[in-house]
């Protein structure tokens, strides 16, 4: 079976969100470390436009989003399972809440804190991708939303209380989505005291944290050859789709931040997922998969 290769870097909280998975599951990975910001020569080739992190490569077949890299992954190895039948509908839904508000109340007060730590041009890439997003805008906004972000900590304590992982006995992928927005308070000093105060928080993000290592890692342009040497292997099956039939050349954009465009000719489509093929001068055939869920979808 071809490596898992994850382009990711180590601040990168949605990065944390996978790699909690890929421990939990006790998976052999490569990590292939990106740039902090764009350009990012060595991943745009795989994916197409999309310069968000992280990414997952198996060998043609490249997947962005979290969302979908954590169903692919879950799907591939299944045991130990992390999106159990029952909870699917809550997983999704906690980790919808958690990728979109939880993160945005962690990371403002968190960045603030790190001002002095973060590359010069790192304010003006990240107002590039979304507007909002200056340092200005984010030193004014760090009160309020650290408020919120105490009130979401007090949610998860309450429930934490109750059972040792957010959705029950046992981790699933809402735990990851919940807890790399706390792992990333971590990198605000004595931000993290707010967890350390409340004990079943703390006590639930060591036992996720506690989960082991076991990853080696590649050159970027290791993988760019990777990908150049394999076939795009997953692009069969799906369903016949009226709005995006095989073989048209659709646009898919994010429809939130980092509105990086990949076009490609439709090669499956589902309720979840839509796969589009491309030829790139650099890596030739390549897949790339994308979740339908925050992604906008247009025919060209
Ligand atoms: N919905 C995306 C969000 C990914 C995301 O926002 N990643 C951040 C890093 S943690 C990012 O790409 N920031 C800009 C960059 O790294 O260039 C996912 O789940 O993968």
């Amino acid at each position: 079976m071809a490596e898992i290769l994850f382009h990711h870097y180590p601040l990168s909280p949605f990065s944390e969100k996978v790699r909690r998975v890929l421990a939990y599951k006790q998976l052999p990975w490569r990590a292939v470390e990106q740039p902090i910001m764009a350009p990012k020569p060595e991943l745009t080739p795989l994916t197409g436009g999309y310069r968000r992190i992280p990414v997952l490569q198996i060998g043609a077949d490249i997947y962005c989003d979290t969302a979908l890299i954590l169903r692919v992954l879950e799907q591939r190895h299944p045991t130990p399972a992390c999106l159990p039948a029952p909870l699917a509908g809550a997983v999704s839904l906690l980790e919808d809440w958690a990728d979109h508000r939880l993160f945005m109340q962690t990371v403002p007060p968190t960045i603030v804190r790190l001002l002095d730590q973060l590359p010069p041009a790192f304010f003006a890439d990240r107002a590039a991708m979304t507007p909002a997003f200056t340092c200005e805008s984010l030193i004014a906004g760090a009160p309020h939303a650290l408020s919120q972000a105490l009130i979401s900590l007090d949610r998860l304590e309450t429930q934490l209380r109750q059972t040792p992982f957010v959705l029950g006995d046992t981790f699933t992928l809402a735990d990851a989505a919940c807890f790399h927005p706390v792992w990333f308070m971590q990198h605000g000093g004595d931000l993290f005291d707010v967890v350390r105060a409340r004990p079943a928080l703390a006590a639930w993000f060591d036992r996720i944290a506690a989960f082991g290592p076991g990853m080696e890692t590649m050159a970027a342009g290791e993988a760019l050859a990777v990908a150049r040497a394999a076939q795009p292997a997953d692009v069969l099956g799906g369903h016949a789709d009226r709005d995006y039939p095989v073989g048209d050349e659709v646009s898919i954009v994010p429809d939130d931040y980092g509105l990086e465009e990949t076009r490609g000719r439709v090669a499956r489509v589902s309720a979840d997922e839509i796969v589009v093929l491309r030829a790139d001068p650099e890596v030739g055939d390549i897949a790339v998969h994308y979740p339908r869920a925050g992604y906008r979808i247009s025919r060209v």
